[in-house]
């Protein structure tokens, strides 16, 4: 009897070492030169895995930034081989955002097609055997005038071609493997989360959440524990667990591991982020956003942000006194919110869009591929403690009914992915707006005396009574509109400059006139009654259309001038003022 006992001990225990020492999802990452070739003015129709390598391309990198191809206009064919040591059951491979629509072939056999630029995307390959592999891809950077299309050409930002934050293999080593535990917060107070295990049959990457019925969980690297799960969640506290916020972005860690099933791993934040009362909260108190609008590009190399350039960028963001980035105008990237999880920032991240008319709001490619970066984007952004607001469609007619059926359908699925975060979109339609019944806050766009009464900014007295007066109307519309509880923010105020142009009385686009106009705008945000939060248009010069546009003759070299930085991130005035404001903080 004694003998048993201690067998049925030691064979706990090895479970145990063997659940715990599980290895899960492997990754192999893909990066590096593939062969390449380029086929000016073709269509994705037209590219094949077996193309004529004439050159090779880096991945992650925009191919369209590359001598001999720059500013080029088709599809870039990219291919390169890969090893397995062993067999596996079934992978997914993963590109990690890419422009402008792709499609995948694994040995010649075509695994995937996307026209979600920027998103996190994932392919099925199926079974793997060991040995060597061929992976190719097209990416075409076309530009179509046409209502289905996610990235139009008269967006104020540059359409580029390429990988832009890089592939990677994932390989599930058992036939049924969790692949991925998201973590949603449930309770600030006591440190309650929700775990959920994404559980998937390696041969076609179907969810089998209820197979994992019990597992190890560890937090932090401590003692582990066994829990039970239905349908592949369960509720648990974090032990000794500390808040997630700018100021102390502290994060934990957990681990999950079920005996037949593997393991997974997952950094996460314990925090909560709501709106009421006319402001936003965070754990509990109000909090008011200052910040910074940011498209995440690089003068050389596109959407093709490295982790020091991120880095860089939000050193001079929390190097402002901000304590929030809204990611204009599309999805952030994994790497950015692990970054901004590190060093503290409330981030509001959107599917693209830029001006969307009803004829594209209407278009049904257009909606299904708006809705599907949505899900994309809230789902697989749910362990990061530093997003806090979902949006969509930056200043989409939501004047229009078509506009209003889709904010409503983008509201629902944004809300459905159940991450506790609040949704809205950035408008600038003012009293004609029809399209925000059911987003959580209200974030209006507004330039006055720059893009909009235009003539007012002849003295410093007028610039500032003109900025000051619109503001506050537009505000009180919202107010009067929508009630006490929904709080509003301005979604972006600015005006441009060039980097290094002075003007002792500040003349139009000098570095002094865009640190006067941004002095009294974000003044009037920071001290406003119903202003909750101001982000600035914007961190830095950044790419946009080239050669044509609506307002090209506000383009020079292509580019939006309204950076706080310029391009290359050297500081205009206008940082020191807007720094002057966010440090103190009256509110
Ligand atoms: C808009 C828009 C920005 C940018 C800005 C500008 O409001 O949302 O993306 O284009 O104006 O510089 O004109």
């Amino acid at each position: 009897m004694k003998n048993l006992r201690k067998t049925r001990v030691m064979l706990a225990c090895a479970v145990l070492a063997l659940v715990c020492t599980a290895r899960g999802v492997e990754t192999k990452c893909l990066d590096g030169l593939w062969e390449f070739a380029f086929a000016e003015g073709k269509s994705l129709a037209e590219a094949k895995a077996d193309f004529a390598a004439t050159d090779r391309m880096p991945v992650p990198g925009c191919y369209d930034l590359v001598p001999g191809y720059y500013m080029k206009r088709g599809t870039g064919l990219y291919r390169r081989e890969f090893t397995l040591a062993r067999g596996v059951p079934g992978a997914r491979l993963r590109v990690k955002g890419m422009g402008l629509r792709m499609k995948l072939w694994l040995d010649g056999r075509e695994i995937g097609t996307s026209k979600l630029v920027f998103s996190d995307l994932e392919f099925q390959t199926g079974p793997l055997a060991a040995g060597r592999h061929t992976l190719a891809a097209a990416l075409d950077n076309r530009l179509f005038n046409a209502n289905n299309e996610m990235f139009q050409p008269y967006y104020d930002y540059v359409a580029s071609g390429g990988f832009y934050h890089g592939v990677e293999l994932r390989l599930q080593q058992l036939p049924v493997e969790i692949d991925r535990v998201l973590v949603r917060n449930r309770d600030y107070k006591t440190g309650r989360v929700e775990l959920e295990l994404c559980v998937r049959n390696a041969a076609d990457g179907t969810s089998a959440a209820d197979a994992v019925r019990e597992a190890q969980v560890s937090f932090d690297g401590g003692a582990p524990a066994t829990v039970r799960f239905t349908n592949g969640r369960a509720e648990m506290s974090v032990p000794s667990f500390r808040l997630w916020s700018p100021e102390t972005p502290h994060l934990h860690c957990v681990r999950v591991a079920a005996e037949g099933f593997g393991a997974a791993e997952a950094r996460f934040g314990v925090r909560q982020f709501t709106c009421g009362k006319g402001k936003f909260w965070l754990n509990g108190s109000p909090v008011f956003l200052k910040g910074v609008n940011r498209h995440d590009s690089d003068y050389a190399n596109g959407y093709a942000t490295s982790r020091i350039s991120m880095w860089r960028d939000l050193k001079l963001i929390k190097g402002l006194g901000a304590n929030f980035v809204r990611t204009s105008h599309y999805p952030p990237s994994d790497e950015f919110l692990s970054l901004c999880d590190e060093i503290g920032l409330l981030v509001w991240q959107e599917c693209i869009g830029w001006q969307n008319n009803p004829a594209q709001m209407s278009n049904p490619e257009f909606i299904a591929l708006q809705l599907e970066q949505a899900h994309l984007m809230a789902r697989s952004t749910i362990n990061h403690p530093s997003a806090v607001i979902d949006a969509f469609l930056n200043e989409f007619t939501s004047t229009s009914r078509e506009g209003r059926d889709l904010a409503a359908k983008m509201v629902d699925a944004l809300h459905s992915e159940d991450t506790g975060r609040p949704v809205s979109y950035a408008t600038c339609r003012y009293v004609k707006e029809l399209a925000n019944d059911k987003t959580d806050f209200i974030a209006f766009n507004l330039y006055p005396s720059w893009h909009q009464e235009i003539g007012t900014a002849t003295t410093h007295e007028s610039l500032s009574s003109t900025v000051r007066r619109r503001f506050r109307e537009v505000a009180q519309v919202y107010r009067d509109r929508f009630g006490p509880d929904k709080p509003i923010m301005i979604g972006e105020t600015g005006c441009y400059s060039f980097y290094g142009q002075h003007d002792s009385e500040g003349a139009q686009w000098s570095e002094e006139f865009q640190a006067e106009y941004l002095s009294n705008s974000v003044d009037f945000a920071i001290k406003d009654k119903d202003i909750q939060g101001v982000a600035v248009w914007q961190f830095c010069d950044s790419r946009s259309y080239f050669r044509g546009g609506s307002d090209i003759r506000t383009r020079p070299l292509g580019c939006n001038m309204a950076g706080l930085f310029d391009i290359h991130r050297r500081e205009k005035l206008a940082a020191k003022a807007v720094r002057k404001l966010f440090t103190p903080s009256a509110k």
